[in-house]
């Protein structure tokens, strides 16, 4: 005679750390942060890659826009990892779930989920990995992390809609549906509510400082510090791996290619009216800083080529290849009298890292478009 094993039933938890309130709890601020970073990850695509229509109306102002954009971009992604890790504790019970599929409604219900939290993990995980430029994956990442973030979205409102009774229900502590509860709602989800808002603070603050720079005496843990590099700024890509680490100024030469194309040397570019523009580099990957910046207007380049007032532009870098060695500038920061093409960081040469000879700053604009090493612009 067989002995009688005993039924294999799935976990069962009741704990309320793992029920609905504490779920929606975390939801809410998990959901901010994620259409926070949704928000400002179109802001940053369609900055950095407009369709034709956009590119000539984007606004260079504020000077600041960008710097403030993907600062909260990456610091609301950096605040998501431990709400999005507490979330996932949280509700792992209901992946026990017994039986796994009720009825049609149900699977697709999971089906939901199930592309909720690997887009969630997806979008989070590959973010924070390009904060620290490791690539370790076969894809190009920024194409891959905005139609993921489609997905993201889509599979969270998807997700609130069939929620939205339990959300409801558990939104506030008074909320009707919850009367009843005060005795579940006890010290234990306080403290772990509370344990999290703390490692979602520590974090948020060791790190913010990489682009929020009066925080930056905190930033620790970034990867980036906004003093750490040659001239007090960081860097990217180097002059090295760039492959423009020995200009010759004597050679150097700036075209204008236009209605009226010209070539200048180095020194009659500095013999031109010079200006100070204070800008901020604001890189994509979420570090950035303000500095001083001296140089001749773009603008006033352009109109000595004889390009119209609304024309756009081209940019060539000396750089031989790389993602980044041509760009292209819309009418609005073509002209804006605050784009320069700075030949002075600080009041000081550009070092070969930051761009020398000369290099691009304009407002409002992401890191990856200020170009380095700048050998010609063309008028469009
Ligand atoms: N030609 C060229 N320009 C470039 C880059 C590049 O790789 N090549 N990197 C860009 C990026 S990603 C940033 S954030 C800024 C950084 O400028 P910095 O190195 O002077 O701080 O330069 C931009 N200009
Ligand atoms: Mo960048």
């Amino acid at each position: 005679m067989t002995p009688r094993l005993p039924a294999v039933r799935p976990p069962v938890f009741r704990g309320r750390l793992h029920d609905a309130r504490t779920a929606t709890s975390i939801g809410r601020w998990l959901g901010v942060a994620i259409a926070l970073c949704f928000g400002t990850g179109l802001i940053s695509h369609y900055l950095q890659q407009p369709p034709g229509w956009l590119a000539d109306v984007l606004p260079s102002r504020p000077v600041w826009g960008y710097r403030f954009t993907q600062g909260l971009h990456v610091a609301a992604g950096i605040a998501a990892v431990p709400l999005l890790l507490a979330k996932l504790w949280a509700v792992y019970p209901k992946l026990f779930e017994w039986p796994p599929l009720r009825s049609v409604r149900h699977a697709l219900e999971r089906l939901s989920v199930a592309v909720l939290v690997a887009g969630a993990v997806f979008e989070l995980l590959t973010g924070l990995l390009n904060t620290v430029q490791w690539y370790p994956w076969p894809f190009s990442f920024v194409p891959v992390h905005f139609a993921v973030a489609w997905l993201l979205a889509g599979a969270l409102l998807l997700h609130i809609v069939v929620k939205y009774p339990q959300i409801k229900g558990h939104w506030t502590r008074k909320s009707p549906g919850t009367v009843a509860l005060p005795a579940v709602d006890g010290p234990d989800r306080r403290s772990f509510l509370t344990g999290l808002a703390a490692a979602t603070g520590a974090v948020t603050l060791t790190t913010v400082g990489q682009s929020f720079t009066p925080l930056k005496a905190f930033d620790v843990l970034a990867p980036r510090h906004p003093d750490h590099g040659p001239m007090g700024l960081p860097v990217n890509r180097t002059a090295a791996a760039a492959g423009v680490a020995q200009v010759d100024s004597a050679a150097y030469r700036l075209m204008v290619a236009g209605p009226r194309p010209y070539t200048l040397t180095l020194a009659e570019l500095a013999a031109l009216t010079q200006y100070e523009s204070v800008l901020p580099i604001a890189c994509v990957e979420g570090w950035s800083k303000s500095a001083h910046w001296t140089g001749v207007r773009v603008t006033d380049l352009l109109r000595r080529a004889g390009a119209p007032s609304d024309a756009r532009i081209r940019v060539v870098s000396l750089e031989k290849y790389g993602s980044y060695r041509v760009m292209e500038m819309g009418r609005e920061y073509a002209h804006d009298p605050l784009t320069l093409l700075a030949l002075k960081l600080n009041g000081q040469t550009l070092d070969p890292d930051h761009g020398y000879p000369a290099r691009i700053i304009a407002p409002n604009r992401p890191g990856v478009l200020q170009t380095k090493w700048v050998t010609r612009l063309e008028v469009l």
